[in-house]
């Protein structure tokens, strides 16, 4: 069976090790999100690909999510100690060997599909993580200028800021009026990318943020086509549950949007594949929100609610099991 998802941070990561459990001899290939990408310190950080690559690799750090186990943060606070910004990103010392091996390997002219393959030769995540493309494509967010700079009219100016600096600086405190994925203009998805979605099985939007993770892989050309094209039942799982996020800020994200955080709107902002050009056929929600599975169905998108709360590997197995059996295929 040929699985494609396509995968943000945390959330995507350790649904996909439910994923992987359930289907152990499924071929899968993960689409890893690259707008969160940045340069810090004049390395080059991809942390979405490097969260499923750890994650799945046995490498992430269970309690932040994000990053290595036992890390040492030394070169952090010795760049911090020389006044260098930015301090508030937190580069460990063990993950800054994969910003070294990537920084160079881009260096010596080599594309992110072949690195990350690379840095997943020792990883051995267990799926195909390729980038959604080659190319720069980083998510600015639209904010008033925290510095409180204001026009002649004495209106707030609107700056963008790179999206780490606004979720990990701002913690996403400070309401974003948009986002802007800086180069997509000219991003092409990277090779793989649109035949993994193609010759799919099944292919699964994991609880990934809709706005800032997923939202970002979709904007790249030909992706969002080729998820309305496909053979495959395209299946999500919602990353909302009660009104909240499961996990990080989508709701600041969802708002920024006009959208509501309820798994009811991000399923109508994905939309059903079988009318109107929506991209998805099926909707995992969670059993607290079952009231939305009539006006979710009435969409056009078939609708389960099952418990939805990763809290183990169990679980997370039983959440792709119920994913894949939306789509038919158990
Ligand atoms: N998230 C934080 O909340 N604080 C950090 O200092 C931080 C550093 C960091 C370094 C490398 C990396 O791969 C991820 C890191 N993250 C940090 C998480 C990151 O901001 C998010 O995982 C994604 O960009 C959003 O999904």
């Amino acid at each position: 069976m040929r699985i494609t998802a396509l995968a943000g941070g945390i959330g995507g990561a350790r649904f996909l090790r439910g994923v992987l459990a359930a289907k152990p001899d499924a071929e899968v290939t993960v689409i890893g999100n690259t707008g969160d990408d940045i340069w810090v310190h004049g390395l080059r950080v991809c942390p979405d690909l490097d969260t499923v690559m750890y994650t799945l690799g046995g490498g992430i750090s269970a309690e932040r999510g994000w990053g290595r186990e036992g890390e040492t943060f030394t070169v952090k606070d010795e760049l911090a100690d020389y006044g260098v910004e930015p301090t508030w990103f937190g580069l460990g010392d063990k993950d800054i060997a994969t910003h070294l091996v990537r920084t160079q390997s881009m260096q010596a002219g080599f594309t992110l599909t072949d690195i990350t393959a690379a840095l997943c030769a020792r990883w051995q995540p267990g799926v195909r993580l390729i980038p959604m493309t080659d190319d720069r494509a980083e998510t600015n967010v639209i904010v008033d200028d925290p510095d409180g700079a204001a026009d002649t009219a004495g209106r707030p100016m609107q700056i963008a800021i790179h999206f780490q600096e606004w979720w990990i600086k701002y913690r996403a405190h400070i309401p974003a009026h948009g986002f802007v994925l800086v180069g997509v203009d000219k991003a092409r998805p990277a090779p793989g990318v649109i035949e993994a979605i193609e010759q799919a099985d099944v292919v699964l939007l994991p609880p990934s943020n809709p706005v800032v993770s997923i939202g970002t892989i979709l904007q790249v050309s030909g992706i969002a086509d080729a998820l309305r094209s496909t053979n495959a039942p395209v299946i999500g799982v919602s990353p909302v549950v009660g009104g909240a996020p499961v996990r990080g800020m989508a709701d600041a994200c969802l708002k920024a949007i006009g959208l509501e955080t309820t798994a009811l709107a991000v399923a109508g902002h994905y939309g059903a594949r079988s009318h109107g050009g929506g991209l998805i056929d099926g909707w995992l929600i969670d059993t607290t929100d079952a009231a939305s599975v009539t006006a979710i169905e009435s969409l056009g998108i078939r609708c389960r609610a099952v418990p939805l709360m990763m809290t183990d590997l169990d679980a997370t197995r039983a959440m792709a099991v119920h994913a894949l059996s939306l789509a038919d295929l158990t």
